[in-house]
């Protein structure tokens, strides 16, 4: 596997077998074929105990219920409202090389990306819950937005993995000096790009662009994913490399359960007899889940408790 960000996944669908598709709403998670898993048989084995190492991988998918747009959902997602930005190609703005010819576009995108005023939603809170009963693993996100580390989601900084950086330190594109993300967000938030206030170059946050080497922490997976006795992948395409791939690193005898709106990756184009796919609505599927495991009082009890905590 190669350790540097790259879009997309080579796709094939070449022999395309289809595991189950589950509809969110459906009673037990029904629609099954005989012998296979389902949605309940996943609660089942988190709430015998059968499942005690959760993997979470994460995407765009999950902080869409905040606010916060993802990139590929048409007419939505940020892909497709890049015009504005005049770029050669909508990855280009996640480019190092179109960076440093024009940083602007990415500057005004972070400000979509991280508004400030977004707050975590059911999604984080379940995956605060499966972290409170020492289900979780660790949790693999490719977001930027920072939600799974505000004090109201509560997710411990040890049990997270932020694949494609975070807004939280920036790194100056010329001298190489590291900032706090604070320092550089009131420029950012008044539509100008930050610089360096040594050497004047421009200022970058901490996020992982196409071409740039994975985190440290990112590494944790050769060790996490092989240990894992369950997956779960939530709201996310699995176009980008080399995350998308980290779903085929558990063990074949893992189940592995994808909420999503559509049927993505190797849930696609090579799935498993462990698979479990809910497809649709990412906060329906895990509110499903949720009822399934007897958690909704404790779930919403714990909102309650954090609400209004959350801030950047
Ligand atoms: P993506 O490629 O935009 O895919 C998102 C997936 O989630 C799609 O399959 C959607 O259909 C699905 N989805 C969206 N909303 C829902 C919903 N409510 N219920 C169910 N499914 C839903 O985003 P990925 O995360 O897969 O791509 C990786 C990129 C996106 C990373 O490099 C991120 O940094 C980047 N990104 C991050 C954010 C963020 O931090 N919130 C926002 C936009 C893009």
């Amino acid at each position: 596997m190669a350790h540097v960000c790259r879009f997309p996944v080579p796709l094939s669908v070449a022999g395309r077998r289809w595991p189950m598709f589950l509809p969110a709403a459906a009673g037990s998670g029904g629609g099954s074929e005989k012998g296979k898993l389902l949605l309940q048989d996943v609660a089942e084995l988190i709430g015998t105990g059968a499942c005690r190492r959760v993997v979470v991988m994460a995407g765009a998918g999950i902080s869409t219920p905040s606010g916060i747009p993802d990139f590929r959902s048409p007419g939505s997602g940020l892909y497709s409202n890049l015009q504005q930005y005049s770029l050669p190609y909508p990855e280009a703005i996640f480019e190092l090389t179109f960076f440093c010819h024009n940083p602007k576009p990415f500057f005004a995108l972070a400000k979509e990306l991280r508004p400030g005023n977004c707050r975590p939603n059911v999604i984080h809170y379940f995956i605060r819950l499966l972290h409170d009963k020492g289900l979780l693993l660790r949790l693999y996100t490719q977001n930027i937005d920072g939600l799974e580390r505000v004090s109201a989601a509560g997710i411990p900084a040890s049990k997270l993995v932020e694949a494609h950086g975070s807004f939280a330190s920036a790194t100056c594109t010329v001298c190489q000096r590291s900032w706090p993300g604070e320092d550089i967000w009131a420029e950012v938030k008044e539509g100008r790009v930050p610089l360096c206030p040594v050497c004047t170059g421009v200022v970058k946050p901490d996020i992982v662009f196409f071409g740039e080497p994975m985190p440290q922490r990112f590494f944790l997976h050769v060790v996490d994913f092989p240990m894992a006795d369950l997956l779960l992948i939530l709201g996310t395409s699995l176009e980008v490399e080399p995350f998308a791939s980290l779903c085929e690193a558990v063990r074949h005898s893992v189940p592995r359960l994808l909420i999503n709106r559509e049927v993505v990756g190797p849930f696609a184009w090579r799935p498993r007899v462990q698979d479990v796919v809910v497809q649709g609505d990412v906060v329906e599927g895990v509110q499903r889940l949720v009822e399934l495991l007897g958690w909704t009082e404790e779930m919403q009890d714990l909102i309650q408790r954090e609400a209004g905590k959350a801030s950047f």
